[in-house]
C-alpha cells in the first residue's frame, strides 16, 4: 500500500492519507499525499502561522527597514532574533524589533491610535531608517484594525518615509505558507514599479527565494558579480527596501524557492512579462546546472563555465574526501519543504547519501510532485508530521544523521542520532559550492563525533530499545 497509517495515528486515521511510501514502478500521477489543508484536530502539527510566513521568513531578511508588528508583544520577541538571516548593513535587521504591543483595552477599544504612536515613536527613535513594514496579527486583524489607513496618515505627515503593511494574521491559512503569499502579493501590486534602479549592466536579474542564510546570499552574488550580472534584487536576502521596489526592471525572473516566492514570479511574469527560471542553488552538481541555465540565457555560457571551473577547481577534492565517508548513509530531511527536493538527489548524486524519510510542514502538492519524482523508492514521505510518527519512523529505519530544526533536532539526539540543522544550517552557508563541502563538513562532523561513543556509555541508553534500533555498537 502506498499510503501508510502510522500506529500512534490510529485515533486520527485521516493522517493516512498525508503518509507516502514510494513503490516500484509508482509515479505521481497515480499518488500524492494530501498536503496543504488543515491540520487534523489532535495531530501535534510542526507548523507556523501566517504571520510567521510573512515576518519570520520574508519581510524580516530586509536590511534597512523598521519591522512594526501590530498586536500583542508576543509575536514581535518569537520572531525577533531567532532566524540566521545576517546582511552587511551590521546586521540592523537582527538586532532590533518593534511592536504596538497591544492590551486588552485596545482589542475593547480599538487599537490603530496605538499603532499610529508605535510608527511616530520607533521613526523618531531611528532617524536614518525611513523605510517600514507593518504586520498584522491574529488579534488586530480580529478587531477589525486598518493599519493601512493609518499607515498612509503617517506616510502624509512625516513626507519621507514609506510603509508597506502586510495582511497575515496567524489565522489565515494552514500554515506559513499562506504569510509567504499575502507577503509576495502584497509587495507586488503596492510596491514593485514605484521606483526605478540605476542599471549597470545590460544582463540584469532577480534571485527569487533566496533569505541569505548564514551568508546563501553572499555566494550566489559573487558568482554572478563575476560574470557581470547585476542583480536588481534579491528576494529578499541582503537586500534594501528599495531595491524590492526596483524588481520590474529585470530582464529574468531567477527562483530558488518556489514555495515561498513562486508567487511574485508569477506575477513579474504576468504584468512586466519577465520570465521565471526555477533553478536549484544547494548541490555541487545543481549549482553547475543553475549557473550554465542563467549564463544560457545572457548568451554569457564562457562566463559560466569560468565561474564553475574556478570553483570546482577549489572545492572538487575536499567534496570527494567527504564523499569517500559519508556514502552509503542514510538520512532524513525534515523540513519545510523544498529542501526535501532541492536536496534529496542532490545529497544522493553528490555524496552517495540515502535519504529514507522526508517529511515537509507545508509543502503543496507541487512539492510532493518534486519530492517524490526526485526521491528513492522505499523513501517514506510526510505531509505535516508530528513527533510521534517522528519516532516511528526511526523504529521502521536506520538513520545516521537527521536534517531538521532544533526543536525536533533535541529530540532525535536524546535517541543518540545526530541532527544537522536543516533550516538555518550549523556553519553555513550551504548554498553554491563551497555551501556542498560546507553541509557535507558539518554532516561527517555530526556523524562521526566521538561524543557518540562517549554517549553510548549511558547504561539507560545502551538498554533502551530505541539505542538498539538505532543500529549503533555502543
Ligand atoms: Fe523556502 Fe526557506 Fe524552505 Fe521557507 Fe521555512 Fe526556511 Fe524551510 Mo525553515 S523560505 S520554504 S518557510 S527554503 S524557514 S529559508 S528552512 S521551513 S524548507
Amino acid at each position: 500500500m502506498p499510503l501508510k497509517l502510522f500506529c500512534c495515528d490510529e485515533c486520527i486515521p485521516e493522517r493516512k492519507n498525508h503518509v507516502y511510501v514510494k513503490e516500484e514502478g509508482e509515479d505521481t500521477t497515480q499518488f500524492l499525499p494530501l498536503s496543504n489543508i488543515e491540520t487534523i484536530p489532535g495531530s501535534i502539527s510542526e507548523r507556523g502561522c501566517s504571520y510567521c510566513g510573512a515576518k519570520l521568513v520574508i519581510g524580516g531578511v530586509i536590511k534597512d527597514c523598521i519591522q512594526m508588528i501590530h498586536g500583542p508583544v508576543g509575536c514581535a520577541y518569537d520572531t525577533w532574533h531567532t532566524k540566521r538571516y545576517p546582511s552587511d548593513n551590521d546586521n540592523f535587521q537582527l538586532k532590533y524589533i518593534w511592536s504596538s504591543d497591544t492590551k486588552e483595552k485596545h482589542i475593547v477599544f480599538g487599537a490603530e491610535k496605538q499603532l499610529k504612536k508605535a510608527i511616530t515613536e520607533a521613526f523618531k527613535e531611528f532617524p536614518e531608517i525611513k523605510r517600514m513594514f507593518v504586520y498584522t496579527t491574529c488579534t488586530t486583524a480580529l478587531i477589525g484594525d486598518d493599519p493601512k489607513a493609518v499607515c498612509r496618515e503617517v506616510e502624509k505627515e512625516l513626507g519621507d518615509v514609506d510603509i508597506f503593511v502586510v495582511e497575515c494574521p496567524g489565522f489565515a491559512g494552514v500554515s506559513q505558507s499562506k504569510g509567504h503569499h499575502e507577503l509576495n502579493i502584497g509587495w507586488m501590486r503596492d510596491k514593485v514599479g514605484t521606483l526605478e534602479p540605476e542599471i549597470t549592466s545590460e544582463y540584469t536579474i532577480n534571485v527569487i527565494g533566496d533569505y541569505n542564510i548564514q551568508g546563501d546570499s553572499y555566494v550566489l552574488q559573487k558568482y554572478l558579480d563575476k560574470m557581470g550580472i547585476q542583480v536588481i534584487a534579491h528576494f529578499t536576502g541582503n537586500v534594501k527596501y528599495d531595491q524590492l521596489r526596483c524588481m520590474h526592471r529585470a530582464k529574468l525572473n531567477v527562483v530558488n524557492c518556489a514555495r515561498s516566492a513562486g508567487y511574485i514570479a508569477n506575477e513579474l511574469k504576468r504584468v512586466y512579462d519577465i520570465p521565471r527560471m526555477d533553478v536549484d542553488t544547494w548541490g555541487f552538481e545543481y549549482v553547475k546546472v543553475a549557473l550554465r541555465k542563467i549564463g544560457a540565457f545572457f548568451g554569457l555560457e564562457d562566463k559560466a563555465e569560468e565561474v564553475i571551473a574556478e570553483e570546482v577547481a577549489k572545492y572538487e577534492g575536499k567534496l570527494a574526501w567527504y564523499k569517500e565517508r559519508l556514502k552509503g548513509k542514510q538520512i532524513c530531511i525534515w523540513t519545510g519543504g523544498p529542501r526535501l527536493w532541492h536536496w534529496t538527489k542532490a545529497l544522493e548524486d553528490d555524496l552517495g547519501m540515502e535519504v529514507v524519510a522526508m517529511s515537509s510542514k507545508f509543502g503543496h502538492q507541487e512539492d510532493f510532485e518534486k519530492v517524490i519524482a526526485r526521491g528513492r523508492v522505499g523513501t517514506i514521505y510526510i505531509d505535516d508530521g508530528n513527533e510521534l510518527e517522528f519516532f516511528e519512523v526511526l523504529e521502521s529505519i536506520h538513520a545516521d544523521l537527521i536534517l531538521t530544526g532544533p526543536r525536533v533536532g533535541d529530540l532525535v539526539k536524546k535517541l543518540h542520532i545526530p541532527y544537522i540543522n536543516g533550516h538555518a544550517y550549523h556553519n553555513g552557508p550551504y548554498m553554491g559550492f563551497e555551501g556542498a563541502v560546507n553541509m557535507a563538513r558539518d554532516m561527517y562532523n555530526a556523524i562521526y563525533s566521538p561524543m557518540w561513543n562517549l554517549a553510548g556509555k549511558d547504561p539507560r541508553v545502551v538498554d533502551s530499545p530505541m539505542w538498539n534500533l538505532a543500529g549503533k555498537d555502543p
